[in-house]
């Protein structure tokens, strides 16, 4: 696909897709609380259509259309045997929450993607559900997809200390918790997202954080809720670093996520110089939201490194690209998971910025970034990434001759199918 380039300003007004987190989640708690759930705004992109086709597959009724999601939810012991091994198609989100559910559940369920999902790593998840009971097996050494989740009604209870910085992990072993007798306690190595717990209180139960320390009891009851999903800071990442380094540029970004734990990105953008302020507004899903107005600015290199990273570790590819707009040299480190998301993001960012022009150097656990340099037409691939086709799409904006060709550009239907579209609506 040919990209848009040379652009000399973008003007205009987005609201960006709803979160992709809390949409996963809000379709899970809809199927394991009582009575009906609504989900408003809820992100209708491929990743999460697995979780929704996941959940019908094990009896739930949940019907979509246009503006709503509905559930006709009922309890963990209300799930059913699926007919065939579950498909969820390249979310990682879906396959590792998933085994944390199945994990309690009587029957035996296989589950597999796309071949991105089955290069990324299972263990993390497998070997603490494990210790909590869980009867789970995976290819080579069970560490990888296809998963198959023999089930067991007789979870136990644990306390573990995380070896990795994961919600993913963590959630999933919250929703085991949840079948468990007794209290579970998790130690976080550092503080991840916290939509599952949440969305837990919204739903009705109960589950106490200190810190980077979680407690959760067993055999909770989940009521049915209205939700409105705010929209995905990751999505609007891309717009925040467009207006940042496109001349001329105004966005308003409408009603985007704003949970701390996830605006890493606007706390790097104030350091690099960035040009924004937010509108804080309301919303009913126990998470912030907010209007964010930005504005093209003079950027400096900065380092971004620690308990920062998992606040971020989404927008990284796209925050790469704003670093060589920025003065300086630029250090990302102690990001290694970037190596194990839907490709290897430290080597795609490096190799596809390197062919328009970046000077970046890939390390063991980040990226060394030096600015500002421009950028210049080549042909690149997005690997299948979402992320990184979007990010290539906006460093596309800067090229001022010759043509941006990108291979695989259906990628970014995982998070945000009217990716293009809504750029274009931009004047
Ligand atoms: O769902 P998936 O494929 O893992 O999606 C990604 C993404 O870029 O959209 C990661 F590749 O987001 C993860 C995120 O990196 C979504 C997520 C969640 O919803 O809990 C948590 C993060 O992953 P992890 O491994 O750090 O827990």
């Amino acid at each position: 696909m040919k990209l848009i380039t040379n652009k000399i300003a973008l003007n205009g007004t987005i609201e960006v897709p709803g979160d992709k987190s809390i949409s996963h989640r809000s379709i899970m708690f809809g199927a394991l609380a009582k009575g009906k759930t609504t989900i408003r705004h809820f992100l209708l992109a491929e990743d999460c259509l697995s979780t929704i086709k996941a959940f019908r597959s094990l009896g739930v009724a949940i019907e979509v259309s246009e503006h709503e999601v509905t559930i006709d939810g009922a309890s963990f012991s209300h799930l059913k045997a699926p007919k065939e091994s579950l498909d969820v198609g390249n979310s990682g989100t879906t396959i590792r929450l998933m085994m944390g559910i199945l994990a309690g559940q009587p029957f035996k369920v296989e589950l597999f993607g796309d071949d991105s999902l089955a290069k990324r790593p299972m263990n993390r998840v497998m070997l603490p559900l494990r210790a909590m009971g869980a009867k789970l097996d995976g290819k080579n050494n069970s560490e990888f997809a296809p998963i198959t989740v023999l089930g067991t009604t007789h979870l136990k209870p644990i306390e573990y200390t995380m070896p990795v910085a994961s919600a993913q992990v963590k959630s999933a072993l919250i929703f085991a918790a949840l079948q468990a007798s007794g209290e579970t306690v998790i130690y976080e190595k550092e503080k991840t997202r916290d939509h599952t717990e949440q969305m837990i209180r919204q739903f009705g139960g109960k589950i106490t954080t200190e810190g980077l320390t979680i407690k959760v009891e067993g055999g909770q009851t989940f009521i049915g809720q209205n939700v409105t999903v705010p929209g995905d800071i990751s999505s609007a990442a891309f717009f925040l670093v467009a207006a940042s380094i496109v001349p001329h540029c105004e966005i308003k970004l409408i009603n985007v996520g704003l949970n701390p734990t996830r605006t890493g990105i606007l706390d790097v953008l104030k350091e690099m110089g960035g040009d924004f302020t937010i509108h804080q507004g309301e919303s009913d899903v126990s998470e912030p939201v907010g209007d964010i107005i930005i504005k093209t600015a003079k950027l400096k290199a900065t380092t971004i490194s620690g308990e920062m990273i998992p606040r971020l570790i989404d927008e990284l590819p796209i925050i790469a690209l704003l670093a060589t707009q920025a003065e300086g040299t630029t250090i990302i480190k102690d990001a290694a998971e970037l190596k194990v998301k839907e490709t290897n993001r430290i080597d795609a960012v490096a190799t596809e910025l390197t062919k328009m022009g970046a000077v970046i150097t890939p390390t063991e656990d980040g990226l060394i970034i030096h600015g500002k340099t421009a950028l210049k037409a080549a042909k690149v691939t997005s690997y299948g990434d979402h992320r990184i086709g979007m990010m290539l799409q906006i460093a596309a904006l800067l090229v001022q001759e010759g043509e941006v060709e990108l291979e695989q550009a259906d990628a970014v239907n995982v998070s945000y199918p009217a990716f293009f579209d809504d750029l274009k609506s931009l004047s």
